[in-house]
Order: structure tokens, then C-alpha cells, then sequence
């Protein structure tokens, strides 16, 4: 997978050389290359952002280096790609779509992504209908209904719900169809050794007997209701789409608990 960042503080991504993505980057699985925006400035203090038209608080950022920016990069992947490879272009924004496990599912099987982190009080409106007309799939994505100060933390969060899902960078495959949300539920408790652990408050604490039991069967019944009775208790929005699904909700996978 090719992954292009655009951002006005590269350093911001320099988690991504780390653990498990920095390891698909050097394996070959994960193509990932981080952009500077002012990089395609022509002015001696390298300007990305001016005062907004109408009036109010804060900056907006021009879209003159955004669409100097998306050339070069969309360029230079179509050329490394082939042909006939098409990006997805993501901008974080809170105003945009819900980013969800099947996003990432959906995402994770595409070819190339580009993720644009804004900053300020946001972009240039003219520069989504310029990249749409030009005829480029844009997409919004939100975290959640919070405000962040810019796409950085966002693309952080978005490329590795996205790059572990593609297939090889999880040595494990089995582990991403039992955590939370693989099934629209959320996980099972987990426990390990010791069976029997006496917490620094001297209060003994058992692991669930059956788990001892050796009985695989009744074991994934217990983790199945468990998942139930924590998804409603933590979660009911997620039990009530199950029953109901929206439109745009991630389709059954048909191996629902
Ligand atoms: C300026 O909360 B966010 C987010 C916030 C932002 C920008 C982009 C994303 C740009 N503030 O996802």
C-alpha cells in the first residue's frame, strides 16, 4: 500500500518508522511517504495560511500550495503506481464522516491513500471542489465529536487502524477477527496467568473457572454472552445497529456473536 502524507510539520509523523508500521515499511508491505506543504510555497516566508474572507477568528489555509501539493504528489504516485492507479484523498476533519473499523477495513484493501492534515481553522473550500472536479475521490473522516488542532494526530490514528489491517503487517491474522469491533461488538474480557492472583490490596482474585476448563465450546459460549453484556452495558448504540442497521453502517460479516 502507498500512503502520502501532507502535512506542515512532517515531525509529527515521525512515529510512523516505529513498531509494528515501521516494520511493514521496511518489509515492503507499507510504501509511506510524508510531504512538507510548505515545500510548495513560492514566497520568502514559505506562507501557507492568510486571514479569513468574511471576517472572523483565526487563520484559513490557502489553496494555492494545497493544489500545488496534490500535482506533485498525484503525479509522482500515478508514475511509481502504474498507470491506472487512482488515490483516495483524506482529510481529517471533524466535520467529516465517522472513521469506523469498516472504514479502516474498506481503506486498508485500497492501493493508495493520500491524507492531507490541515491545520488552522481548517482549508480553503475551493480546494475539495477543485481536487473533485479534477476528478480525484475525496473523502472526510472524523475521529470522533472532538476538535483536534489539526489532521496530524488524526492521519496518526487513521494509518494504523488502516496499514494493520493489511494482510502480512499482523503476524497473527486471527487476532483481528477477535478483538472489539472486527464483529460490531465489543471484546470478551481477557485474562491470563496466574489463574489465582492476589492483587496488592491482598484481595484474591480468580480467573473465570471455565477458562481452566478446557471445554472450547462452552469457553467461546461464555466469551459470546460476555461480549453481549458488554456491549450493552458500554455500548447499546452499537447493539441497536445490529438489530437496525443505517444506511452507510458497515455491512454483516455473517460470523456475528
Ligand atoms: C484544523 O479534529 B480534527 C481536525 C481539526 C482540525 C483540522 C483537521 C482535523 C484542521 N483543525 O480531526
Amino acid at each position: 500500500m502507498r500512503l502520502d502524507v501532507l502535512t506542515i510539520f512532517p515531525d509529527y509523523l515521525a512515529p510512523l518508522d516505529l513498531s509494528l508500521i515501521g516494520r511493514a515499511r521496511r518489509d515492503g508491505l507499507l510504501d509511506l511517504r510524508v510531504h512538507d506543504l510548505r515545500d510548495f510555497t513560492h514566497d520568502r516566508h514559505r506562507t501557507v495560511d492568510d486571514t479569513p474572507l468574511g471576517g472572523g477568528a483565526g487563520m484559513v489555509m490557502k489553496p494555492e500550495p494545497w493544489a500545488e501539493a496534490f500535482a506533485s504528489v498525484v503525479a509522482a504516485g500515478r508514475a511509481e503506481l502504474g498507470g491506472d492507479a487512482e488515490p483516495l484523498v483524506v482529510f481529517p476533519n471533524p466535520a467529516g464522516a465517522p472513521f469506523a473499523q469498516a472504514t479502516a477495513q474498506a481503506w486498508s484493501e485500497r492501493p493508495w491513500l493520500v491524507l492531507a492534515c490541515g491545520r488552522y481553522e481548517g482549508i480553503d473550500e475551493r480546494v475539495y471542489e477543485h481536487l473533485a472536479d479534477a476528478g480525484l475521490e475525496v473523502a472526510l473522516a472524523s475521529l470522533g465529536d472532538y476538535v483536534l488542532n489539526g489532521g496530524e494526530v488524526a492521519v496518526l490514528a487513521i494509518t494504523e487502524a488502516v496499514v494493520r489491517l493489511v494482510p502480512g503487517v499482523v503476524g497473527n491474522a486471527a487476532s483481528l477477527v477477535e478483538e472489539s469491533h472486527s464483529d460490531g461488538l465489543l471484546e470478551y474480557p481477557l485474562y491470563t496467568r496466574p489463574a489465582t492472583w492476589t492483587d496488592p490490596a491482598g484481595a484474591v482474585r480468580e480467573a473465570p473457572a471455565i477458562l481452566l476448563s478446557g471445554d472450547h465450546g462452552k469457553i467461546a459460549a461464555w466469551r459470546a454472552e460476555r461480549s453481549r453484556e458488554r456491549t450493552a452495558e458500554r455500548r447499546p448504540d452499537l447493539l441497536a445497529r445490529r438489530e437496525a442497521p443505517a444506511a452507510g453502517d458497515a455491512p454483516d460479516t455473517g460470523h456475528g456473536r
